[in-house]
């Protein structure tokens, strides 16, 4: 057995918006590995570069021209030496010149592929099958933001987290009902909905986000009288996307209504009491770790997480840590670039009692690495979406992951 890698290829493919992305192929002696890189709408501002200058065509060229002789003849069971090449070969903070979605593709199909090499799925390869748990979904059912478009709902992801459930398989289920369920509140609601689905399969109704608040919660009481077990409902107000800079005011446009920061807290503290949110994110902008802190001490029983605050960065987290800004982080991993800075900066949250979610990106491929990196890190909830084949694929893969574990399958632990 080697993991020798003797060859890497990059082809342009296109995600569930129809964009193009890149796809690697690391071939090792042994053994074969794929990855695709996803991409936001709702990006944040310190993430790392997508692509270089010159979009997809140019990061296949630079995984050709210059990642590609750098790798091959090197082992891919050794991560850490992989991705300080990709860092080295970049130069930059934040992968500005081969692009942090290069970066992602390349790190991750050498994993694939040191996985396959030992004959090992990946979430055993990179977390081991003893102790690894399975995450609670976290699924979109009702959306607007930048993942939709017209009248759609200001606050970007209506959530619904099963927490009581426990088994994954019972988890998803529970998700499904909740999504199927709300097509019929909304349709009385909203006498224009047709149907219609944001980026990421979540329905996109022209409501208030108190409508929306009031259909999910009366969706996820009426599944978990059904089901016997606790569904609680969470968002990602994506509060970077309403925030006026100039003006210093959160804008919501579609409700009619502006507020300042402080108001923006009282808003957000009055829905967790309201609706007994167990999970809220990005709640405030992407700069504002104090506002993050004063929330976060007056809120009690649920989880304020940090995306665009954090992107994945292990500084950035380092500096919410100091101050007791959050007490969640999600972790996409295109966020940051490699496998080793996702690993870092996963480790930081779980030492200091911070929730890592992670997570997929509106803009998603089919394939389901997610699902696996999910397991391998211990994270407690993964954010999926419901429905549509790219998100169904990592639900699918968590399903079969649950089958492979057997009497070792255990729900991750989760405390609100
Ligand atoms: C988010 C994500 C995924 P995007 O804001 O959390 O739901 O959206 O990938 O567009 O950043
Ligand atoms: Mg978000």
């Amino acid at each position: 057995m080697s993991t020798i890698i003797e060859d890497i290829k990059a082809r342009q493919i296109l995600n569930s918006r129809g964009s193009p992305t890149i796809e690697v192929d690391v071939f090792t002696i042994d053994g074969f590995g794929r990855a695709s890189a996803p991409s936001g709408a709702s990006t944040g501002r310190a993430e790392a570069t997508p692509f270089p200058e010159g979009g997809v065509k140019e990061a296949i060229k630079k995984v050709e021209e210059s990642i590609a002789p750098e790798i091959i003849g090197l082992y891919a069971d050794d991560q850490q030496e992989i991705d300080a090449v990709l860092h080295e070969i970049d130069g930059t903070e934040n992968f500005h010149n081969i692009g942090g979605n290069t970066a992602y593709a390349v790190s991750l199909a050498v994993a694939d592929a040191a996985a396959d090499s030992y004959g090992l799925s990946l979430y055993q390869y990179l977390g081991g099958s003893m102790n690894s748990s399975l995450p609670y979904p976290l699924g979109n059912v009702i959306g607007g933001g930048k993942h939709a478009t017209g009248r759609a709902t200001d606050i970007q992801e209506f959530l619904t987290l099963p927490l009581g459930a426990d088994s994954f398989s019972a988890a998803v289920e529970a998700n499904a009902m909740v999504h199927r369920k709300l097509k019929k509140i909304l349709g009385e609601l909203d006498a224009t909905f047709t149907g219609g689905k944001g980026d990421e399969g979540a329905w996109a109704p022209n409501i208030s986000n108190d409508e929306a608040l009031e259909a999910i919660s009366s969706a996820c009481r009426e599944v978990s009288e059904e089901l016997g077990f606790e569904c609680r409902v969470g968002v990602d107000v994506a509060a970077s996307s309403l925030w006026d800079s100039e003006r210093n005011v959160y804008v919501y446009e579609r409700d009619g209504v502006e507020r300042d920061p402080g108001e923006q807290i009282e808003y957000i503290l009055s829905l967790i009491e309201k609706y007994n949110l167990v999970y809220v994110e990005d709640p405030l902008h992407e700069d504002d770790f104090e506002g993050f802190k004063e929330l976060t001490s007056k809120s009690r029983g649920c989880l304020i997480c940090g995306d665009d605050l954090f992107v994945t960065n292990v500084n950035r987290l380092q500096r919410g840590i100091s101050i007791h800004a959050g007490n969640a982080i999600i972790i996409k991993m295109n966020q940051i670039g490699t496998l080793t800075d996702t690993w870092k900066t996963t480790q930081l949250a779980q030492e200091n009692g911070y929730v890592p979610v992670v997570s997929h990106r509106s803009g998603e491929t089919e394939a389901s690495h997610i699902a696996h990196l999910a397991v391998a890190l211990n994270a407690p909830i993964i954010k999926t979406g419901v429905v549509g084949g790219e998100r169904i694929a990592k639900l699918n893969e968590l399903i079969r992951i649950e089958e492979e574990l057997g009497e070792r399958a255990r729900m991750a632990s989760l405390r609100v």
